[in-house]
């Protein structure tokens, strides 16, 4: 059975991980059994970050490239019904939330001050007391120069924040009055978009992206199908 190595759940959400609810997703679209191996250090995985799976002797990190394999090994096509020019939106708009709007969710966990006390009790309140502090504010650190090594994190928090509300905008014209984001029955860019929807707005967390998201009823309504369709 495929093994999905991923981080503990968090939040009410499937996963701390937009990735790793995507990497669930798609074994749920695709229908392949599998069993979760929850795991905490990222450092673990095949190449530093979860998820990953484990299927027939392979290990595969990524969550792209293990869409890629369910698509190879299991003949899956997450786009089923798609001609090209739709499959290139799709494909468009799942880059764009695990590109940019990632890293809009990253600052907002990890940078925002206001957060960091949440984020901290929530990822490291079970380590021993003597160095859960000193944990946390290096891996704070590490996420700080990895923001500013992809160059969110040398924008002011407003234009991050506003660079947030223009996806969860943009989201929520294309999704109008559709079910899913690409029609009528979701595909592979719902496993990329409903992930990091969800992780913007079901944490106890206020954002401008936040609100914007929660001002669009199409869009509360397509986390909370997806969420019911695939998580309840
Ligand atoms: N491109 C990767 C991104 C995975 C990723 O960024 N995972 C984060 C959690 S959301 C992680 O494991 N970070 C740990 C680290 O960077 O040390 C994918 O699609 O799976």
């Amino acid at each position: 059975m495929i093994k999905l190595i991923q981080f503990p759940p968090a939040f009410g959400l499937p996963n701390s991980s937009p990735f790793c609810i995507k990497a669930e997703l798609l074994l749920k679209m695709a229908s392949l059994p599998y069993e979760i191996v929850p795991i905490s250090d990222p450092r673990k995985g095949p190449k530093g970050k979860l998820p990953a799976i484990e299927d027939g002797g392979k290990t595969i990190g990524d969550s792209e490239f293990i869409r890629r394999h369910f698509e190879h090994a299991y003949g899956v096509d997450f786009d089923k019904g798609l001609g090209s020019a739709e499959r290139a939106v799709a494909h468009a708009f799942a880059r764009a939330v695990e590109e940019r709007t990632y890293w809009v969710l990253v600052y907002d966990r990890w940078i925002n001050d206001r957060h960091w006390p949440t984020i901290r009790k929530e990822f490291f309140g079970g380590m021993p007391a003597p160095i859960r502090n000193l944990v946390a504010g290096m891996i704070r650190g590490k996420v700080r120069r990895a923001l500013h090594g992809h160059g969110m994190g040398r924008h002011a928090p407003d234009e991050i924040y506003a660079l947030g509300v223009a996806d969860m905008r943009a989201i929520a014209d294309f999704l109008a009055d559709k079910p899913f984001l690409m029609g009528a029955e979701p595909t592979g860019a719902d496993a990329s978009v409903y992930p990091i929807v969800a992780c913007l707005i079901d944490p106890p967390f206020d954002s401008p992206p936040k609100a914007e998201a929660l001002r669009h009823a199409n869009l509360v309504a397509y986390a909370a199908r997806m969420r019911s369709r695939y998580f309840a």
